[in-house]
């Protein structure tokens, strides 16, 4: 393993570091051996899903496959070993983890932020990258030019916490040209047992100016 303890290594870019919230990006966590290796396992072995998601008058593909698990006594023992990893490296615990698979450019996640109302109070979310770079564009809610567009490599780990939610979107654009399949490992903070806590009026209103959708509709 490569990245300390909860110490950022000479390459981690810390993208935003505000009361808006902290976003940091640290590759290499995992070598490129491990990266692959994972992501052939978790082609084969995850049980992966294409959802559909209703658009106006017809039911649509989600345009990538996806697997939650939304309890991690369930996680195979290969993404319990990342789970670990990442607690370790991020000084905290997460509670949920899903996955999604881009098979090419056509897959995609469009302009979203993570509903922080369903989860613990200023929630850290972990996203680990496997299988080819991929773009993903980073905007703030209330000013979409101020945006980064950063390569997710392989190995590599996106952290988004305290208000990032609140403050910005992210989104894996689909893209013209051809590229190989990716897989992101999302580890997420939910409020125990569905109580989450106080909805804020702010995050309300961010989604009514920005049309969020939610988790089942990101296409
Ligand atoms: O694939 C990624 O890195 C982003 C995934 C994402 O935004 C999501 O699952 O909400």
């Amino acid at each position: 393993m490569s990245t300390q303890l909860g110490f950022l290594q000479p390459n981690d870019w810390t993208l935003a570091d505000e009361e808006t919230g902290k976003i940091v990006y640290r590759p290499g966590v995992y070598s490129h051996e491990e990266a692959e290796t994972l992501f052939q396992l978790f082609v084969r072995e995850i049980p992966w899903s294409q959802d559909t998601v209703r658009m106006y008058d017809r039911m649509v593909a989600v345009p990538r496959l996806r697997k939650s698990y939304l309890d991690v006594a369930e996680l195979p023992e290969a993404l319990q070993a990342i789970r670990a990893r990442v607690e370790a490296i991020e000084g905290t615990t997460f509670n949920r983890v899903s996955l999604n698979y881009y098979r090419d450019q056509n897959d995609g996640v469009a302009w979203h932020s993570d509903h922080e109302e369903e989860m613990i109070d200023r929630p850290t979310i972990v996203l680990v990258s496997l299988g080819a770079p991929r773009p993903m564009d980073i905007r703030e809610r209330a000013n979409h030019r101020a945006r980064w567009h950063i390569t997710l490599e392989p190995g590599s780990l996106l952290t988004m916490s305290g208000y990032a939610q609140r403050h910005y979107e992210h989104a894996i654009l689909k893209l013209r040209e051809p590229t190989s399949p990716r897989i992101s490992i999302a580890l997420r903070q939910y409020a125990p047992d569905g109580a989450a806590h106080q909805p804020c009026a702010q995050c309300a209103g961010a989604r009514a100016r920005t049309s969020k959708p939610a988790e089942s509709e990101k296409a």
